[in-house]
């Protein structure tokens, strides 16, 4: 069994200190069975493979195969946003039926790209030598995150992303090598992500919870469907929602709140055993209101002047593949909620109203921190998406999803 485990391991893989995790983690054993030098073995609660001089990392990028080349991509210019979102919009993830394709706006990327101390290297580009058109993509961005009771500076990857035109060439591999020597020649050794397919090896798997806010639109473009026993006219009325939200006070999150709403979130975060140390700057870029983006709401103690209450979420919609009626899915997704003067239940069908006022179609939330204690009263339904956890270069024990504390874009 131990032979076969460590058989499964591809020595050439980008994910090896991920895979490694797995033999670590799941399938605890003696040290000695697996080598007899114990001077450089991991241990748990510590990366697997040892962090480097810079001096002992590449120092060249890795080859391109013939064609291509790599390219920082400054997110910052309007025209290189433009090539991502288009790049994105027309390339990136689908559900497993090609209905719908996630269509993350120039504004989001913006904002999901340049949190405090963010470089264009980590925002690396694939290009054709021959016309310049962006083909590819990987991005990194810097945060401090805890595992358990270990803290790391690490990086979040996301938006990798192959064109269509060039998929099964074994292009992801490479993007995700030259990524992790960047990252490493930053000092950086640990990354944090997530997927919707199975990769070695998942820290923690969540699941996708959806509460409908337009049902007829949501049946329409076959999102939902009506059960055997429903009519529509019933479906409507079941999620009818109040016209304005219920928790007293609760208003658009303004900078002056910063200090008292990072200290509140911070505190609740505590509790959970993935999560980031948000800075109050870091704080302030990720959950400060941007039109279309991020929504975060704040009640105010009229006695203490400090946030009692805090709850976001961000937008992010989806094309419509095949619809002759219908071309954009409208999709919220809950973020960071904190409820201490009322409660968690009154607070985020807060959310789902003020997700509706904003023309929002769905409402979506993991099976991660409390989300899952309101998903019966507040009418969410299980969707068929999970989304797997993982970390890179990190042993640690698998994580349940309630004590997952932290949300990616
Ligand atoms: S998750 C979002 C991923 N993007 C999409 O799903 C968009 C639509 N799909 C595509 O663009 C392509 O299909 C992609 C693969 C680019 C996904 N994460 O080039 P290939 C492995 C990692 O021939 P293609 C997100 O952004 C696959 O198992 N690897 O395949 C987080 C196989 O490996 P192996 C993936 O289809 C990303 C290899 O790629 C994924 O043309 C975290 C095949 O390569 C996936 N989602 O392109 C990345 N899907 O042979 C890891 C497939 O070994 C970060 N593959 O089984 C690791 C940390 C790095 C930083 C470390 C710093 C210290």
């Amino acid at each position: 069994m131990k032979i076969l485990l460590l058989h499964c391991v591809n020595f050439e893989s980008p994910f090896l200190p991920s895979l490694l995790r797995n033999v670590i983690s799941t399938k605890p054993m003696p040290q000695t069975e697996l080598d007899t030098d114990q001077s450089n073995k991991p241990t748990m609660h510590s990366p697997i493979i040892p962090n480097k001089p810079k001096s002992a990392l590449r120092q060249e990028p890795y080859n391109m195969p013939k064609g291509f080349e790599w390219s920082d991509i400054d997110i910052l210019d309007p025209n290189q946003l433009n090539e991502v979102y288009n790049l994105l919009t027309a390339n990136y993830v689908e559900d497993d039926d090609a209905m719908f394709r996630f269509d993350y706006s120039p504004a989001f990327l913006t904002w999901a790209l340049t949190p405090p101390g963010f470089t264009k290297e980590c925002h690396l580009g694939v290009r054709s030598s021959k016309t310049g058109r962006l083909m590819g993509f990987i991005t990194g961005v810097p945060a401090t995150v805890r595992i358990y009771d270990k803290t790391a500076r690490m990086v979040e990857i996301n938006f990798l992303c192959v064109h269509k035109k060039l998929r099964s060439k074994r292009l992801a591999p490479v993007l995700i090598k030259e990524i992790t020597r960047r990252v490493n020649h930053q000092g950086i050794f640990q990354a944090v992500y997530t997927a919707g397919v199975v990769l070695p090896v998942p820290v923690s798997n969540c699941q996708y919870f959806h509460r409908s806010l337009a049902p007829k639109k949501l049946v329409e473009v076959g999102f939902s469907r009506l059960s055997a026993r429903m009519t529509m006219a019933r479906m409507q009325k079941l999620y009818r929602l109040p016209a304005t939200a219920s928790t007293p006070g609760l208003r658009l999150m303004t900078p002056k709140d910063v200090p008292s709403a990072h200290k509140l979130l911070t505190t609740h975060l505590q509790k959970y055993d993935l999560v980031v140390h948000f800075t109050q700057d870091e704080f302030a870029h990720w959950l400060l209101p941007r039109e279309k983006v991020i929504r975060s709401y704040v009640a105010v103690s009229e006695e203490t002047g400090q946030v009692t209450d805090f709850c976001s979420f961000y937008y992010l919609p989806s094309s419509i593949i095949h619809n002759p009626k219908h071309s954009v899915l409208n999709a919220a997704y809950s973020f960071y909620n904190v409820a201490t003067s009322v409660d968690l239940k009154v607070l985020m069908k807060d959310c789902l109203i003020l997700a509706k006022q904003e023309s929002q179609d769905v409402f979506n939330a993991l099976t991660l921190m409390d989300n899952s204690s309101v998903f019966e009263e507040l009418k969410f339904a299980p969707g068929d998406g999970n989304l797997k956890y993982y970390l890179y270069n990190w042993a640690c024990p698998e994580i349940k999803d309630e004590k997952i504390g932290i949300v990616l874009l």
